[in-house]
């Protein structure tokens, strides 16, 4: 980025304040390594040099809507240019091909509606404004020229704005490409319609959004030779398990609860549910209800996109059968039996709702006691059946109750794909990712580790589409690009997912052996990556461990990583399950197949891996465009833009990093004429003389006797600092100008 060498009395900076806040100010003195500024809100302030930035004074008050197109690519600078756009609802801003999207936390009017798409429609890139229309209209066109898939890849912290832009990107979609319905459901109403349907499993409140997804999402949608939309794909990641059985107040559990417990009475009745507060899984957290949703009329509206993705009315009932079943499981509770380590269900209510369960799950209530109470061990010598004591019974109760719902979500989204339809003859296609973002909180485990091994991949990918098309476009004006280098994070990579050695196959190992611990993993670890870059025991730390990832540090807690790392289905309860007379739950809990059942461990760390080199492998054969959401503040509300919060989630969304790899070649780019409006007042004999204004650009420049730039076909590329070291030559031109002025007055006077 810029740094803030060249700059002179009279200039345009900007100063820091406190972290993150910049205050414009101008130049009155310099005196050493100090500067004394006068700031735009009436200080005079003496400051260190290092700590300025240039800043354009000529930059339109309503925002550049190109951020490269900024004469100073500074961390104050984009800042302040995306913040008077906010103030004034433009949400949308390029920054070169990426659009960043900031949360307005309200309806902008207008901004969706028919007639913008209409508009939006084969309209040439940069003529109208930046906005999620745009992208989708050119990854459209590129696909039906080029005959290539594009991919349009949306990425932000929770509550930026993800679902919602994905959301808007495939209504775009489905306007361009769609078909008119003839008989009822159209492919494209269906893709549309999958939308609440996964969201009422997939979604729930949690304190960052009130309707956060809790799993990764690729919809893949399939074109025609005419371009019309004719199937779909959708791939889902990592839901996350653990929130069916623990939420912690002010959260929510999955939407689905709720719906189910505010359907109709006669609904209600045959569920034997009543008030979400009777219900363990639900009455961890104080908060049953969401501002501004009726949980009655969603139900509804669930089940009526259900009909449109092809649910039939019996699956529906066996769905939310089973999504009862899981309310009333929660609630066996077990009390100690007589025998030592044994259990037995502790009180009347809590058979009733073992009963219940085993209804509503058509099975047969002993083996379900059976199931959750004790644990069959098979030894060389016989089998042995050992009791469970209360508390190993409500690990296995809460076990089965993750176990049905993770089952129920796949089952979800496979049945949406069938009933969708693929079109395996599809000439191309384009995806759109929505997948949770890079985080870093107090407490880091397994999922964190997942999410930002994703953004690890994802970085790589964005990194190496942004250099080539940086180096494309010095391709176009033929000059050699060769000075460009950039940083990759492939050893961050490396660290995660190298076979063998990396953390992932480490941790599989740990899995496997059954002496390993959290302790005992954590140790190979510090062994094994001792001397790693990316890698650091944090001091005094027993099972800790930090990675250096490309946004930052994080600091992993490694208690539970090797739990939620095994995804085995306990026999028992597979037994139980397949068992049940109830086809569709029968049909959750298909054989195990040979391979998983005697190795008793499938890897949720490996599956991933796999599932993103799949996803990569996808995305490398599209075109990619990227879309950064950000969140403008964490109160969640409209018109507040917090300059440290927005600040940080540019780096964690590489938008820094394509600004520094812009920074590291030319990355100001000037057309002939704009570069002579600006700096022909350095040489006015030039701009007298007749010169074709390439000539008259480089007759400017080595009078300047400045170094860095190359001149292309039809632009100047410069370098980041020699916009400033021109611009400050021309400030000394103005005051030169200024004071003979000056002087001119006062001899008259
Ligand atoms: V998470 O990682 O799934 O927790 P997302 O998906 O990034 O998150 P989401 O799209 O759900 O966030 O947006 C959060 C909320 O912001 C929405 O529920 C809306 O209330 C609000 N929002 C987001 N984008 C827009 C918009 N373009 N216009 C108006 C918006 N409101
Ligand atoms: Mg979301």
């Amino acid at each position: 980025m810029d740094n803030p060498v060249n700059i002179v009395v009279g200039s345009h900076i900007w100063v820091g304040d406190i972290e993150s806040v910049w205050i414009d100010g101008l130049v009155l003195n310099i005196i050493g390594e100090d500067a004394e500024i006068q700031t735009s809100d009436g200080r005079q302030v003496v400051v260190k040099m290092s700590n300025l930035y240039p800043r354009d004074a000529e930059a339109p008050a309503t925002g550049i809507d190109d951020m490269t197109r900024m004469s100073y690519l500074n961390e104050p600078g984009l800042l302040h240019n995306l913040a008077i756009r906010y103030a004034i609802n433009e949400i949308y801003t390029y920054t070169g091909n990426i659009l960043i999207a900031i949360n307005p936390f309200q309806s902008i009017s207008n901004l969706y509606d028919p007639c913008v798409m209409e508009q939006y429609k084969g309209a040439p890139v940069g003529e109208l404004k930046p906005h999620v229309f745009a992208i989708a209209d050119v990854a459209y066109r590129a696909m039906i020229t080029n005959g290539k898939s594009n991919s349009i890849l949306v990425s932000g912290e929770s509550g930026a704005g993800k679902t919602e832009t994905t959301k808007m990107l495939m209504c775009y979609l489905a306007f361009l490409g769609g078909k008119a319905a003839s008989e009822g459901r159209s492919v494209q109403q269906q893709v549309l319609e999958s939308n609440p349907v996964l969201e009422a499993f997939g979604n729930a409140k949690t304190v960052r959004n009130n309707n956060s997804s809790r799993f990764g999402k690729f919809v893949e949608i399939q074109f025609d030779k005419k371009g019309r939309i004719s199937g779909a794909a959708i791939r889902t990641y990592l839901l996350e398990r653990s929130r069916v059985c623990q939420i912690s107040d002010p959260e929510r559990n999955y939407h689905c609860f709720y719906l189910l417990c505010a359907a109709p009475p006669q609904e209600r009745e045959r569920y034997k549910l009543g008030n979400p507060k009777s219900f363990h899984y639900l009455n961890q957290s104080n908060c049953y209800e969401l501002a501004g949703v009726n949980d009655a009329h969603d139900y509804l509206a669930t089940k009526r996109a259900m009909d449109i993705v092809g649910i039939g009315e019996q699956e529906q009932d066996a769905i939310f059968r089973v999504v009862a079943a899981i309310l009333h499981l929660g609630n066996v509770d077990f009390a100690k039996g007589e025998e030592s380590d044994s259990s037995f269900i502790k009180d009347e209510e809590s058979k009733f709702h073992l009963q219940m369960t085993a209804e509503l799950l058509m099975c047969d209530p002993n083996a379900l006691e059976d199931a959750l109470c004790k644990r069959i061990m098979i030894t060389r010598e016989e089998i042995i059946k050992r009791s469970l004591d209360p508390l190993g019974a409500t690990v296995s109760r809460d076990g089965l109750a993750k176990t049905i719902y993770s089952r129920l979500f796949d089952w979800l989204v496979g049945k949406i794909n069938v009933s969708i339809g693929q079109d395996h003859g599809s000439e191309y296609l384009i995806g759109v990712l929505d997948i949770y973002g890079f985080e870093s909180f107090k407490t880091n485990s397994f999922e964190q580790f997942c999410i930002n091994y994703t953004n690890e991949k994802l970085q790589q990918h964005f990194n190496q589409h942004v250099f080539k098309m940086e180096q494309e476009e010095y391709v176009k004006e033929e000059i050699d690009w060769s000075y460009i280098e950039f940083v990759d994070n492939q050893d961050v990579l490396d660290l995660i997912e190298k076979k063998p050695g990396g953390i992932i196959a480490l941790l599989d190992e740990a899995c496997m052996f059954p002496k390993s611990n959290h302790e005992t993993f954590s140790q190979k670890l510090y062994q094994t990556f001792k001397n790693h870059k990316r890698f650091t025991k944090p001091k005094l730390a027993r099972s800790d461990f930090t990675i250096v990832h490309y946004a930052g540090d994080v600091l992993y807690q490694s208690d539970h990583f090797l739990d939620k790392n095994k995804d085995y289905v306990v026999a028992e309860h597979q037994d139980l399950l397949i068992a049940s007379k109830c086809s569709f739950v029968s049909g959750l809990f298909p054989p195990p197949e040979e391979a998983t059942k005697s190795s008793k461990f499938s890897s949720i760390g490996s599956r991933f891996k796999l599932q993103l080199q799949q996803l990569m492998e996808t995305l490398n054969s599209t075109e990619p465009h990227y879309i950064r959401c950000v969140k403008p503040n964490t109160v969640l509300q409209p018109a507040i833009f917090e300059n440290a919060t927005v600040m940080q989630q540019l780096r964690h969304g590489g938008v820094l990093e394509a600004v520094r790899i812009k920074c590291a070649g030319y990355p100001t780019h000037r057309t002939f004429s704009e570069f002579l409006s600006r700096f022909g007042i350095l040489a006015p004999e030039v701009l007298e003389g007749d010169y074709e204004e390439m000539v008259a650009c480089r007759k400017i420049l080595e009078k300047t006797g400045l170094e860095g730039y190359l001149i292309g076909k039809s632009k100047l590329f410069l370098r980041g600092s020699l916009m400033a070291e021109l611009d400050a030559q021309r400030t000394r031109v103005y005051s030169g100008a200024a004071t003979v002025i000056q002087k001119h007055i006062k001899s008259r006077i």
